[in-house]
């Protein structure tokens, strides 16, 4: 594909790497089969250069539950390791500063913080949307909701249809053993038309492929991760013994994970998260494998403040984004998100890619200040 991204050989000299630790409360308590939270701590990083600032987040969790790496790591690899190889020599390109990163073994939601900044700040001086940056093509994604176990099916059932009538175009449950089949069957039931997937966040093993085969009777557009996060192989066995499409998200943290699990047959669609996989240099060549290859991506969420949010409604705006992604509102998340305007999901089920400089959104510095727990700034020697 040809991209503005891949071509620029601007040199931006980066000044200062800042790092603030925001809390957000959420509005409702998140609960997956590997735990609940209450609020998010968010990891922004912003790159100052040029007298302009460019803004990313690190999307690593407080424990390391959906991967290894958490808010803590993320902070150490990033002023010890990243943020020096940022601020060395002026940068030229992304591919620059992933190459840069490359040495780091692992650590990819940290890396992925400093290319966001990073590719804000390139949008900026380009004078460009982020979209338009990336070579995205679409002016209105299509969003659907995640939503998390809940303390009752009823209750379940209540969220379900909340998010139906404001115009949601996919459901995704949560499920782990114990609050899977039934719930599944009671939510079809009530909807027999919806698009409806589920996440299982490797609660399961290849043991309980029969028990997974049950899930077969609902018509679900994907079931996603149900196996071990670092699996590709028992994935693919899986995929042969079911009618339903397999989805990964844990297991391809990058371009050769997709490309193993595509010729494995492990899936037949990926949920592209920027953290996850490293940086857009390589969510982008993700993307352009799965299209080659006629694979359906769509952009998965790591309950991100609408700075983070604002980068995936950028990335989902790719042609090859063809599937709804867990890109909700603010008001979803948040009683106040970081940015202005706040993300919002027209009763289409669509939300607006803004072609704005830059992210396309204000960033709320005097809100983020007042909810800032932790602030360091790296500048350079
Ligand atoms: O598995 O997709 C996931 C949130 C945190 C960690 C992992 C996942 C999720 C979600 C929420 O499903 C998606 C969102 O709305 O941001
Ligand atoms: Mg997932």
């Amino acid at each position: 594909m040809d991209r503005q991204a891949e071509k620029s050989a601007l040199q931006i000299r980066v000044d200062g790497v800042e790092i603030r630790l925001v809390r957000l409360p959420l509005l409702e308590p998140f609960e997956t089969s590997f735990g609940k939270i209450d609020s998010r701590l968010i990891f922004l990083i912003c790159l100052s250069a040029e007298g302009l600032r460019g803004w990313g987040e690190v999307v690593a969790s407080e424990k390391p539950l959906y991967s290894y790496e958490t808010a803590g790591t993320a902070f150490h690899v990033i002023k010890d390791f990243l943020a020096p190889a940022v601020l060395d020599e002026p940068l030229i390109s992304l591919q620059d500063l992933a190459k840069r990163f490359a040495p780091f073994r692992g650590h990819n939601m940290a890396k992925a913080g400093l290319e966001l900044a990073y590719m804000d700040l390139l949008a900026q001086v380009n004078k460009q949307s982020l979209s338009t940056l990336i070579g995205g093509e679409r002016k209105q994604i299509a969003v659907g909701v995640s939503l998390g176990i809940q303390p009752t099916p009823a209750q379940l059932l209540k969220r379900v249809e909340r998010y139906l009538s404001l115009g949601y175009q996919r459901i995704k449950l949560k499920i782990k053993p114990g609050w899977d089949i039934e719930i599944v069957d009671e939510v079809r039931r009530a909807y027999p038309n919806i698009l409806l997937s589920v996440d299982a966040n490797s609660a399961y093993t290849l043991a309980d492929a029969d028990h997974l085969r049950k899930l077969d009777d609902f018509d679900l557009l994907m079931i996603e991760q149900p196996l071990q996060s670092d699996d590709i192989v028992d994935h693919a066995k899986l995929q042969r013994l079911l009618q339903t499409n397999l989805c990964l998200d844990e297991s391809i943290i990058g371009l050769r994970q997709a490309q193993a699990a595509l010729d494995l047959e492990s899936c037949r669609i990926i949920n592209i998260k920027i953290g996850r996989v490293g940086g857009y240099s390589e969510a982008l060549a993700i993307h352009d494998l799965c299209a080659a290859r006629d694979i359906p991506v769509w952009c998965g969420g790591m309950l991100e403040s609408g700075i983070g949010r604002a980068h995936n409604i950028a990335l989902a705006s790719l042609r090859g984004f063809t599937l709804p992604g867990d890109i909700s509102a603010s008001s979803r998340y948040f009683a106040h998100d970081l940015i202005s305007p706040e993300v919002t999901v027209a009763s289409d089920g669509t939300v607006a890619v803004p072609d704005a400089i830059g992210l396309g959104f204000e960033v709320e510095l005097g809100f983020i200040e007042r909810q800032t727990e932790t602030r360091v700034y790296l500048s350079r020697k």
